[in-house]
């Protein structure tokens, strides 16, 4: 039996998320195509950026499905009343975070990459990384307030990736110098920028259920685009001058 939640997206909502499953598809060829016309040697940045623009394809196409999601106990309050009620249920997308499990730590290496930052720290960075998105799922499914215990171990960790990002990664950047230094640079704030909006979302969404699911998925949705398509026609726009031997690679 398929089981509704109480507050869940209606017909906007999903004609939305199908749009972004439409974005993501035709960043996803676009990033094929930029790859086909570079050597076979000199393709991973476009092939990590593809990948990402794929995964949340798929998601969206599940998301805009009504898949991928369950209802979780939630507490909300009813449009024109003050009143609490207890009974509700909202639908959590986790398939949002099988997404983020996969796409995150492709983001991070399309930048960690460009700065030709050691292997060690890009696996720990990655680690902290996962425990964030982890985390995050794990607090969303939680129906009491230990959610906020998850969310707040999600933010240690997103702060590891911060650091890294911010202030490790941009010293070996601007090690290297000329294009690769202006290419992590621009990505990394791009990347950090909107990063830093994803745990306010949780949290007026899956976490307090302050905010309806179709505006989750407009607020999420325009996050997305941003952080993936966005970030991905940056990136590799930034990397037409770099040669990825230069970089290590
Ligand atoms: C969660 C909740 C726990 C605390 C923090 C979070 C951050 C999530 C981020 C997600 C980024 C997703 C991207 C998706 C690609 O489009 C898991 C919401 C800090 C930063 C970039």
């Amino acid at each position: 039996v398929f089981r509704h939640a109480d507050l869940e997206i209606t017909d906007h909502g999903s004609d939305w998320l199908f749009t972004v499953c439409a974005i993501m598809g035709a960043s996803t060829v676009a990033f094929m195509g930029m790859a086909f016309s570079k050597r076979q040697t000199d393709r991973l940045f476009h092939y990590i950026t593809a990948a990402i623009t794929c995964t949340a394809c798929i998601a969206y196409f599940a998301m805009g499905s009504n898949l991928g999601q369950v209802p979780i106990q939630a507490e909300f309050v009813r449009p024109n009343s003050s009143q609490v009620f207890a009974a509700g249920t909202r639908e959590i997308f986790y398939v949002r975070y099988i997404d983020w499990v996969v796409t995150t730590p492709l983001l991070l290496l399309d930048l960690m990459l460009t700065a030709g930052m050691p292997t060690s720290t890009i696996l720990a960075t990655i680690f902290a990384d996962e425990v964030m998105v982890v985390t995050g799922l794990v607090g969303a499914l939680t129906q009491t307030t230990y959610k906020w215990g998850f969310w707040t171990f999600g933010v240690a960790a997103f702060f590891f990736v911060v650091y890294e990002i911010l202030i490790d990664g941009r010293r070996h950047a601007n090690a290297l110098g000329g294009a690769p230094k202006k290419a992590y640079n621009l990505g990394g704030v791009w990347l950090i920028g909107i990063w830093f909006l994803y745990p306010i979302a949780w949290g007026l969404c899956e976490g307090g259920n302050v905010i309806h699911p179709d505006s989750e998925a407009i607020f999420y949705g325009i996050l997305d685009v941003l952080a993936k398509p966005g970030f991905g026609f940056l990136l590799l726009f930034l990397h037409r001058n770099i040669d990825v031997a230069d970089l290590g690679l």
